[in-house]
Formats: C-alpha cells, structure tokens, sequence
C-alpha cells in the first residue's frame, strides 16, 4: 500500500492545550505522525510518496471560503496583536447571541471555533494546506485504481466543519477526500470514521446529501467530547436521510461489542453501494490512550483492517487521532497491515 506523507505537518506544533481546568502540552503533537511514518517503513507497508500540490479549490468544495480565508490569515493578525505565541480563543457564541463577524482577531478566534484545546501556531496554515493535499494526493491513487492508499495527515480532520475548527482539526482531510472522490467519477461514497470520537464535522458537512454515506462508532456523546453531537437519533436530514449512521458506544467499550458495532456498520455500508471508502482512521480507540476511555488491544487492529477489506471497496486511510503516542505507529499501521492481508 502507498502512503502519502508531508514533512510539512510539523509546522503545526501546539503548545498547550485546556485540559481539566489547566494549560497542559498538547496532545495532538508532530511525534505522533513521525511515528507512524516509522513504522511504515519499519515494517515496509510500501512506497512512501509526498503530496501534490492541489491548490485550494478542493478545499472549497467542502469549507466555506470565508473560513478558508480566516485561517489563511489568522497568525498574522494574532502576532499583530499579542505577538507569537500560539493563538487560542477564548469567548464563543451562545444561543441567544448575534452570529456577525467580528473585527478583532480574538472575537474572530471564537466565530470560527469550538474550543479551546485547538491553538494556531506559526505553521499551521502551511501543515493543514499539506494535509489537504495528502489526502487528496491518496484521493487520486483510490480514484485511479488502487485497491488501499493511506494518507498520513496531520493534524488531523473529521472535528472540522464547513466554517468552524476545533478538536486538533482544521480542513476536514477525510471530507476533503471524499468530495474528490465524488467529483472525479465516484456516484457514491462512503465515510466510515473509527476514531474515538465523533467525527461531527464530517456528519455535518455531508447531513444532507444521499450521496455520501457517513458512519461512525464513537464514545457517547452523552459521556465524551465532543457532546453536543453524534447521537442514534441523528439520521441525516433531506436528500441527506438515511445516509448517516452512528454507533455512540459506552466508556469501557472493549473489542467485542466494538466490533459487533463495526459488524453492523459494514452491513449498512455494503446495503448503500458506495463505490470508494475513505475510512477515518483514529487509533485512539486504544485502551492506552491517554484521553479515550475504550479498551481496544494492539492485536486488535489488523482484526479491524481484515473487517474493512471485506467491503472489497477502494479505500482510502485518513490519519485522525491516537495520542498513545509509543503506540500510535503499531496501532495504525496494524490495520493497514490487517487490510492488505485480507485485500
Ligand atoms: C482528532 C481527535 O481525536 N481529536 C480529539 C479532540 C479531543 N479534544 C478534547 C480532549 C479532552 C481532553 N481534556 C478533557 C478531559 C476531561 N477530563
Ligand atoms: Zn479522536
């Protein structure tokens, strides 16, 4: 299998992170995709190839322009007005408030986010410019007939919405992809995010279209970030209806009802007819992993990479989460590992 990586997904370096009431380091960190690329050479899954250059074009069929603009700019205005240090909101519309865009850098910080574990840092425009075009890069082996492909982005993107970041996310690389898929021949694609958490800008920027299936298994909203999104009841809405599926699954899931859960996803995969499947690939699942509450093993993963080939879809991997992060390389690499065996 072919992964697609860029070095440029260190210029996204973040510094801290609001976690249980204090600035602690951030754990969506450049190490975690380092490692991953490691173990990909380690256990020689394939070529490893960088991006093309797709420009921002793609990147609009699924952000608003405005939004792209924002985060195109947003470190200049920050270090205008309080230097370089890493840029955080701190203030965020709530119901009952005006949805104008502010003038000031902090203001806009809040209009475009939803919360405060997502800094912006010197590089960060350039890195999720880079994941975009991984992804998009991995988009078009998939689309040209390649059985698997694994984009290594980083940060990740499935917490992204069509015009607001959050979650280490910016560009929504799997949503990115997945349009791509569409507009280069594919009448109907499937997003199947396996990320701890709820992949809510994914649901969102899909909720009401036919042609994308999103799915997703995920710690309860109820329970786990990201809360407000990622419920059974949340089915899609207009052309949109019946093509979105979740699993919210208790803490302490381990393998078993995990992968009853995954079981009956891919039924509900199979029965939709996509042509291509972008799978949201989070190890954070892990049992691990320092702010996940699942108990998934490491043998576990190539079980789930076996699972998913036998869709016998094209499938594109898009990195997402994992912040276990001595074992991030193993886990993610594992599933690949398990597809390839099945494939
Ligand atoms: C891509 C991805 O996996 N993003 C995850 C974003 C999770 N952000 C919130 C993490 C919450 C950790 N701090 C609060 C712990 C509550 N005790
Ligand atoms: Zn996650």
């Amino acid at each position: 299998m072919i992964t697609v990586f860029s070095d440029a997904h260190a210029l996204h370096d973040g510094k801290a992170e609001l976690h249980d009431g204090k600035l602690v380091t951030s754990f969506e960190m450049p190490r975690r995709a380092a490692l991953v690329l490691s173990r990909v050479t380690e256990v020689g899954l394939g070529p490893v190839i960088p991006p093309s250059a797709f420009g921002l074009d793609p990147v609009k069929r699924v952000h608003a322009p405005d939004y792209v603009d924002f985060l195109a700019g947003a470190w200049d205005a920050w270090v205008a007005e309080h230097g370089a240090y890493d840029a955080l909101p701190f203030t965020w519309i709530a119901p009952g408030m005006r949805r104008v865009v502010p003038d000031h850098i902090d203001g806009k910080l809040g209009y475009y986010s939803f919360d405060a574990g997502t800094p912006i840092t010197a590089g960060t425009f350039q890195a999720v410019r880079a994941a975009a075009d991984v992804a998009l890069t991995g988009a078009q082996l998939v689309a040209r007939g390649e059985r698997g492909a694994f984009a290594l982005t980083r940060p990740p993107g499935h917490h992204a919405h069509r015009a607001c970041y959050g979650g280490y996310c910016f560009f929504n690389n799997a949503a990115i992809a997945a349009q791509a898929l569409r507009d280069t021949g594919a009448e109907r694609v499937c997003v199947l995010d396996i990320d701890y958490h709820h992949g809510n800008g994914t649901q969102d920027i899909f909720y009401d279209r036919g042609d994308v299936l999103f799915v997703s298994l995920h710690a309860d909203p109820v329970q786990e970030y990201p809360y407000f999104l990622g419920f059974a009841d949340e089915t899609g809405t207009g052309a949109g209806e019946g093509a979105n599926a979740n699993y919210p699954l208790p803490f302490g899931t381990g393998f078993e009802a995990w992968s009853a859960a995954l079981d009956h996803a891919l039924a509900r995969i199979a029965a939709f007819g996509a042509e291509a499947l972008v799978v949201s690939l989070g190890v954070d699942t892990y049992k691990g992993d320092p702010i996940s509450r699942f108990r998934l093993d490491t043998a576990d993963y190539p079980t789930i990479g076996g699972m998913l080939a036998g869709l016998r879809l094209p499938t594109l991997f898009v990195m997402e989460g994992g912040y276990a992060v001595e074992a991030i390389g193993v886990n993610a690499v594992g599933v690949l590992q398990g597809f390839e065996a099945a494939a």
